[in-house]
């Protein structure tokens, strides 16, 4: 398959990584960004004569930054041909009325507003080009709701419509939009969402085979290697140990 260059936000740990990892080994072009510069100089290094690597530090939240960064691509990185929205994160499992509205904001910040400034970077040299893929990262819980999902949950439906609107946008041309929902998958994810309480993080896994990082990039991987003509619009993927529960009934007598 022809070389592409590959943008993979969040490349730092989990998905991203691995996708960085299952890219290089096809001899991609990646650019990898993230807030945590040192994870990225490791893979850097670890996928050095494989691929050739730009590494930006970046946080998505950061609107000038990301203009700053994705408009001064060193020569041979500045055409798009992949954007990955992966980077994201949940924070917190209390209920609405409890929660730090602090949380709430970060999550839209980044689960949002991050992967739109991303997008909107990126998408006019796609469709200047005619050709391109927005990957973008949704998750099980913009589908379904749990307990505590309240507006993590709401960002992923966010991402999920936004893909389906981009696809609307693009029609004519050439440039493909796809949305992964992954359910339950061990990454650095809920340690990040409990706030490096490890033991609450462990306890979600415990007794389950969830999915893994690298899971979720061959699916990347194969929605990417499709034949152009063939636009995967959303794939949802759960690990065998999870399934939907029924209605929850609140019963007053107990
Ligand atoms: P990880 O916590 O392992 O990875 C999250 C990545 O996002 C890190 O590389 C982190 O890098 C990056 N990130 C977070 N905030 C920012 C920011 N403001 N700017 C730039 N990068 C940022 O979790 P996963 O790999 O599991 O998560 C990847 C995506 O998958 C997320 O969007 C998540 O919501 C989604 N997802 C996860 C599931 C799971 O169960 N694990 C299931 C379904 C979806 P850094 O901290 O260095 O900035
Ligand atoms: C991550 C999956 O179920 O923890 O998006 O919300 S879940």
């Amino acid at each position: 398959m022809k070389v592409q260059t590959i943008l993979i936000t969040g490349a730092s740990s989990g998905f991203g990584a691995a996708c960085a990892r299952i890219f290089a080994e096809e001899g991609n072009r990646l650019v990898l960004a993230a807030r945590r510069i040192d994870p990225l100089l490791a893979l850097q290094e670890e996928l050095a004569g494989k691929a050739e690597i730009h590494i930006i530090p970046l946080d998505v939240r950061d609107r000038e930054a990301v203009h700053g960064a994705l408009g001064s691509l060193p020569a041979g990185f500045g055409e798009i041909d992949v954007l990955l929205n992966n980077a994201g994160l949940a924070l917190g499992l209390e209920p609405a009325h409890q929660v730090n509205l602090d949380d709430w904001d970060t999550m839209v910040d980044t689960n949002i507003k991050g992967l739109m400034y991303c997008t909107r970077f990126v998408l006019p040299g796609m469709v200047a080009r005619n050709r391109g893929h927005i990957v973008n990262i949704g998750s099980t819980a913009g589908a379904w709701p749990y307990p505590g999902g309240n507006v993590y949950g709401g960002t992923k439906a966010f991402v999920t419509q936004f893909s389906r609107n981009l696809r609307s946008d693009l029609l004519g041309t050439r440039v493909r939009v796809t949305c992964i929902q992954p359910g339950m998958a061990e990454t650095e994810f809920s340690r990040v969402r409990f706030k490096g309480d490890e033991q609450l993080a462990a306890r979600v896994y415990q007794g389950t085979e969830p999915l893994t990082a690298e899971d979720v990039a061959e699916t990347v991987n194969w929605v990417v290697s499709r034949p152009a003509h063939v636009n995967i619009n959303t794939l949802e993927l759960m690990s065998i140990h999870q399934s939907w529960g029924p209605f929850a009934v609140y019963r007053e007598d107990g």
